[in-house]
C-alpha cells in the first residue's frame, strides 16, 4: 500500500495503520465552477464582492496564481480534466449542443475509472456537457452511454448547459420526474409545431436574449435548442443551486464510510444567471455577481456538511473553473451595465473564448485540512494533471494520457509545476512555457464582437513575457526572435 509522506496531525489518536489508510485514500472532491474568472474572488484580488467561503479554502490551502483549465470553453476543459487527454487531439471536443453524443469513448481512460480501480465510490452532481447517448437520444428511456458508462457510479446532472435544452435533470440516465404521458422531444434544428419561441412569443420572456438563445422558452428564459413536452420534469432555474447542493450533501452523508470521489460541477456564473431570490440584489452587480455570492454560499454549506459528518480532515478538495469570465454571453442581464469597478479577469487580457490569459487562467485552489500547509504557489498547474496526480496519490501510476503527476505541487510541497502547457481556445492552440506565452498566427477576428472580448487571434506570432507583462500588452515576437524560435520548437514538438 502507498504511504503518503506527510504528517497526519488530526489523527493523533488513530493507530498507525489507520493513518496510512486515511492519508493515502482521502475522499476527493472537485468543485468546478462554470465561467468563473481569475479575478472573480476576493481571495484573487476582487474588491467589489466578497467570497468568504471560497476564500477560506484559498487561505487554508494552496492558492495557485498560475492555475489553468486546458481550454477557454467548457466541453474541452471538462474533457481534459476527466480523461487526461489534450482536447485539441479530439476534433469533436468543442462546445456541444444538448443532444450531442457522448464525447468520451466508453473504452477511454478516465479519472473516475482510475479512482474506482483504487476502491473509490464515484459520482458527479451538476453540469455535464460532454454529450449523452450515441446519437438520436430518446429522452424518455434510460440514456446510455452517460456518465455512468465512463466511470461514475452515480450521476445527477444537467445534460449540457443551463441555457440549452433539455431543461431537465438526469439521474443515472433517467430524466427526473418524467411523466411518461408527456414525453420529451428535443431538436436543435427545427422547432416543434405550435411551440413558443423567443421569436414567435417575445412577450413570454422574463429574461431577454441578446444573441443566440432565441429558441424554446422555459420558465420565461429563452434557450438554445427546441424542446417539447416533459412539463413536470422541467427544472426550476432559481432553485438549481440549492438542488445540486442538497444532492452533493446527501452524497457525502451517505457515502462517507468508504473513500469517495465527488465531482461537484456547479452551474454558476454561466448564463442564464438565475440567483435564488435570497441572493437577488446582494452583490449590487446584477445577476452575475449575485450568483457568484450564491455559489460561494453553497460551498460554505457543503464544507459545513463535510465538517459535521466528521470527514473534513479526510477530504482533499480542488476548486477551479472550466474557463474564464464573460459578461454578455447572450442575454440582457446587466452584467456589463452593473459591473462597476469589478474586474472578472483580474488584470489578465481576453476572457472566455480567448487564447489570451483570461480565457484559461482561472482560480485554482487545493485544500486539505491539516494536510496541506497554506501557501500561495506560482507553479504552473493544470486541470489535465488531476488524473495522474490523483492516480499517484492512490497508488496507480498511468502514463497512457497527457496527464502528468504533479501531486507534490498540488499539495503545496514544491513550487515546481509544469514546464510547458498547451492551452486551447476554439480549437486554436498556444504554448505557455516558463514565464512565456506564444500564440502562433491564426486567421480570424481579433474581437468576439457580440460578447465583447478579444480572441487572441492575430495573423502574426505573439510572444509575451507574463512575468513582466501580465496584461499581455507588449508583443515581443519581433524583438526577441531567439525566444520565439525556442517557443515554436517546443510547441511543434508537443503538438506532434
Ligand atoms: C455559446 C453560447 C453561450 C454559451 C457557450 C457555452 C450562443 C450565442 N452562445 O455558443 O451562451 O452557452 O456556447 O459555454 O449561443 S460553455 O461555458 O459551456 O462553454
Ligand atoms: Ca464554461
Amino acid at each position: 500500500m502507498l504511504v503518503v509522506n506527510f504528517s497526519c496531525k488530526n489523527s493523533a489518536k488513530s493507530s498507525h495503520a489507520d493513518i496510512e489508510v486515511k492519508t493515502s485514500k482521502p475522499n476527493i472532491v472537485v468543485i468546478y465552477l462554470d465561467d468563473l474568472g481569475y479575478g472573480d474572488l476576493s481571495s484573487y484580488g476582487a474588491t467589489e464582492l466578497r467570497t468568504p467561503h471560497i476564500d477560506a479554502l484559498a487561505t487554508g490551502g494552496v492558492k495557485f496564481t498560475n492555475g489553468y483549465a486546458t481550454s477557454a470553453t467548457c466541453t474541452p476543459s471538462r474533457y481534459a480534466m476527466l480523461t487526461g487527454m489534450y482536447p485539441w487531439k479530439n476534433k469533436d471536443a468543442k462546445i456541444l449542443p444538448g443532444d450531442a453524443p457522448l464525447l468520451i469513448d466508453t473504452q477511454q481512460h478516465t479519472l473516475p475509472k482510475l479512482l474506482s480501480k483504487a476502491g473509490y465510490q464515484t459520482a458527479i452532481v451538476g453540469k455535464w456537457h460532454l454529450g449523452l447517448g450515441s446519437g438520436n437520444v430518446n429522452w424518455n428511456e434510460t440514456i446510455k452511454p452517460s456518465p455512468n458508462e465512463v466511470g461514475f457510479d452515480e450521476s445527477y446532472i444537467l445534460a449540457a448547459t443551463q441555457d440549452r435544452v433539455p431543461t431537465v435533470y438526469i439521474e443515472n440516465g433517467d430524466v427526473v420526474n418524467l411523466d411518461k404521458n408527456d414525453p420529451i422531444e428535443v431538436d436543435y434544428k427545427t422547432n416543434f409545431e405550435g411551440e413558443p419561441t423567443a421569436i414567435s412569443n417575445p412577450e413570454m420572456q422574463t429574461m431577454k436574449w441578446h444573441h443566440g438563445h432565441n429558441n424554446s422558452i422555459v420558465n420565461g428564459i429563452p434557450r438554445i435548442g427546441y424542446m417539447k413536452g416533459g412539463e413536470a420534469a422541467k427544472w426550476s432555474d432559481v432553485d438549481m443551486a440549492d438542488h445540486f447542493l442538497v444532492k452533493a450533501q446527501n452524497y457525502v452523508k451517505t457515502h462517507k464510510a468508504k473513500p469517495f470521489f465527488l465531482y461537484y460541477a456547479m452551474q454558476q456564473p454561466h448564463v442564464p444567471r438565475t440567483p435564488h431570490p435570497r441572493f437577488v440584489g446582494k452583490s449590487g452587480m446584477g445577476p452575475r455577481g449575485d450568483v457568484i455570492l450564491e455559489a460561494d454560499w453553497c460551498i460554505g454549506e457543503f464544507m459545513k456538511t463535510l465538517e459535521e459528518e466528521g470527514i473534513l480532515e479526510n477530504t482533499l478538495i480542488v476548486f477551479s473553473s472550466d474557463n474564464g469570465p464573460v459578461l454578455n454571453d447572450g442575454y440582457y442581464d446587466d452584467a456589463v451595465e452593473k459591473l462597476g469597478n469589478h474586474d472578472p479577469k483580474g488584470g489578465l487580457r481576453g476572457g472566455k473564448y480567448s487564447l489570451f490569459e483570461a480565457g484559461t487562467r482561472v482560480p485554482f485552489i487545493t485544500y486539505w485540512k491539516n494536510h496541506i500547509n497554506p501557501s500561495v504557489s506560482d507553479a504552473i498547474v493544470c486541470q489535465i494533471d488531476l488524473l495522474a496526480s490523483f492516480g499517484h496519490l492512490v497508488g496507480i501510476e498511468d502514463n497512457t494520457t497527457d496527464s502528468k503527476n504533479y501531486l507534490n505541487t498540488l499539495l503545496g510541497e514544491t513550487k515546481k509545476g509544469r514546464d510547458h502547457l498547451i492551452i486551447e481556445a476554439k480549437s486554436n492552440t498556444a504554448l505557455r512555457s516558463g514565464d512565456w506565452l506564444m500564440i502562433p498566427p491564426y486567421k480570424g477576428s481579433a474581437m468576439n464582437k457580440k460578447v465583447g472580448t478579444e480572441t487572441g487571434v492575430l495573423l502574426q506570432y505573439q510572444l509575451f513575457n507574463l512575468n513582466e507583462d501580465l496584461g499581455q500588452e507588449n508583443n515581443l515576437a519581433e524583438s526577441n526572435p531567439k525566444k520565439l524560435k525556442d517557443m515554436i520548437q517546443i510547441f511543434e514538438r508537443l503538438k506532434q
